[in-house]
């Protein structure tokens, strides 16, 4: 069900929301987007929640589905976000299983080798195009749930670029920007442009349509 009255989300939104992610990473990010709305992000594990199954075939239904489990298990208002790197050579691969590649050791280095190596037997034309996805769910205790999307493309380069961010960061290189995700700060990253321009990262994307539907006052 989509919330009518954003009025009502605001006033819950105040205060505290769980970030239904066990990724450190985004954790991290989902923290320093809502802070200046002066609201606390609690991560999944410090409330000991267990990871859901990602069952979804999209990157809605698996936010929906993760945000929904949080609310459920918590009680209080969730935001998940599910997210990707989509590659245009690999039609749309890793995409929705981008976190799999990696594998139970989150080896994301094997992952962007993984990644290289297929597009070179794919005999895929350059430049590698890609794009990087956030669906974001805002998941209610009374079982509204609100969802939002952004996304960034750009090339991908190899080897892999810079010790910042986290996953793919290394190899994704935005349009217009001559540095990777992976030798860019956080607030070049993520950080939301003060006369409402668009964000750079997809996640910061999709978090400035969340923040122009419930957090304006
Ligand atoms: P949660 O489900 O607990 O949030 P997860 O890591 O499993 O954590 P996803 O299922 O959404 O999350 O997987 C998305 C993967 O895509 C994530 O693990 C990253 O490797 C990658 N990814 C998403 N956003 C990224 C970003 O901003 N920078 C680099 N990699 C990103």
């Amino acid at each position: 069900m989509i919330s009518e009255d954003p009025a009502p989300a605001v006033r819950r939104l105040l205060g505290r929301i769980v970030a239904a992610t066990h990724n450190a990473g985004k954790l991290g990010e989902i923290k320093e987007l809502l802070s200046p709305y002066g609201v606390d992000a609690i991560g999944a594990a410090a409330l000991g929640l267990t990871e859901p199954e990602e069952t979804g075939l999209t990157f809605r239904d698996n936010a929906v589905l993760k945000a929904q489990a949080a609310t459920g298990a918590s009680g209080e208002a969730a935001l998940a976000d599910d997210s990707g790197l989509c590659v245009a050579g690999l039609g749309g691969a890793p995409g929705i299983h981008s976190a799999r590649w990696a594998g139970a050791a989150k080896d994301f280095a094997k992952a962007m080798a993984r990644i290289e190596r297929e597009l070179l037997s794919a005999g895929a034309p350059r430049p590698w195009r890609a794009y990087f996805i956030s669906a974001l769910a805002l998941a209610w205790p009374d079982g509204r749930v609100e969802v939002f999307e952004g996304r960034v493309d750009g090339e991908l380069v190899f080897p892999p670029r810079g010790a910042k961010g986290f996953g793919y960061d290394p190899i994704f290189r935005p349009d217009g920007h001559s540095r990777t995700f992976g030798e860019m700060n956080s607030e070049e990253k993520h950080g939301l442009p003060s006369d409402g321009s668009p964000a750079l990262s997809h996640r910061a994307r999709a978090f400035q349509k969340l923040a122009q539907r419930l957090l304006q006052f």
